[in-house]
């Protein structure tokens, strides 16, 4: 593949203090400020739904039985205008994802960037929603957030109760991750940066993509592509695994 100059990651400090730099999604009219990456504390996290038992018969016993993990996983796919979100959420969810597609309009002209994106004709509105049982007493929820700024407003509806997020990067519009990276840092929710790599885009290894971004060496970031099922358990796993580590480190400094 030919090297692209234009398909250089872009270092989230020099859009930092880019003009007209977009705002953190949920954070209203609070100009996003560069958080400290310490700010990931996992205790921090707010705790995940707990749905009752499935089975009444099941013993509940709260070291090792099912309630010793919370029944409803809610994990965010996140990410910049069209970074792959929706086509995550529908690749991994075993039941038909509830989607909240609109057509791209020319009333968006201007105000939707679709550098790098030309071809797309679609933008989700509100959210994507599916679903993936892990056994008989676990489900993980996947809620997509819609990518365009006008909908940021929604982010903060769609994170309470979060256990972690995937945050998708597009390489060839890596800066548009950076609002979703400021927005899980800032309330401590843990999360992963899933590389979507596109077609045609230039390959950057993972450390590259984790210098570019600013992230902190402890933040997982992996490449996927967000057509294929396995590729997005793959990297569901990653973050579960990275949810798990920092937790057990939260309970050891503690
Ligand atoms: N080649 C390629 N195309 C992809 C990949 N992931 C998504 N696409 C395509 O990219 C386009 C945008 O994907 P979406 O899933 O709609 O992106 P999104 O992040 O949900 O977009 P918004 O909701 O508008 O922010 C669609 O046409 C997908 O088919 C990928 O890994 N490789
Ligand atoms: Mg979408």
């Amino acid at each position: 593949m030919a090297y692209d100059d234009s398909s250089e990651p872009v270092s989230r400090a020099a859009v930092d203090t880019a003009p007209g730099r977009a705002e953190t999604p949920g954070a209203g009219s609070v100009p996003a400020a560069r958080t400290p990456a310490e700010s990931c504390a996992p205790g921090a996290r707010a705790p995940a739904p707990r749905t009752p038992a499935a089975d009444p018969a099941t013993p509940a016993d709260p070291a090792t039985g099912p309630e010793a993990f919370p029944q409803a996983l809610k994990v965010l796919v996140a990410g910049g205008f069209g970074a792959g979100k929706t086509t995550f959420v529908g690749a991994v969810s075993e039941i038909a994802p509830l989607s909240t597609e609109e057509l791209l309009t020319q009333v968006g002209a201007g105000l939707d960037d679709l550098t790098g994106v030309e071809g797309k004709t679609s933008t989700t509105v509100a959210m994507d929603f599916g679903r993936i049982t892990l056994d008989p007493h676990h489900v993980l929820y996947l809620f997509g957030t819609p990518g365009q700024e006008r909908f940021w407003f929604l982010w903060d509806e769609l994170c309470a109760g979060a256990l972690g997020a995937v945050v998708l990067a597009d390489t060839r519009r890596l800066e548009q991750s950076f609002s979703a990276v400021d927005f899980f840092e800032q309330r401590g929710i843990g999360f992963v940066v899933a590389v979507n790599e596109f077609d045609g885009s230039f390959h950057y290894d993972a450390e590259e993509i984790r210098d570019a971004i600013g992230l902190a060496p402890e933040v997982p970031v992996i490449l996927c592509d967000a057509r294929i099922a396995s590729s997005g358990i793959r990297t569901l796993v990653t973050l579960v695994q990275h949810l798990l580590t920092s937790a057990t480190a939260g309970e050891a400094a503690s």
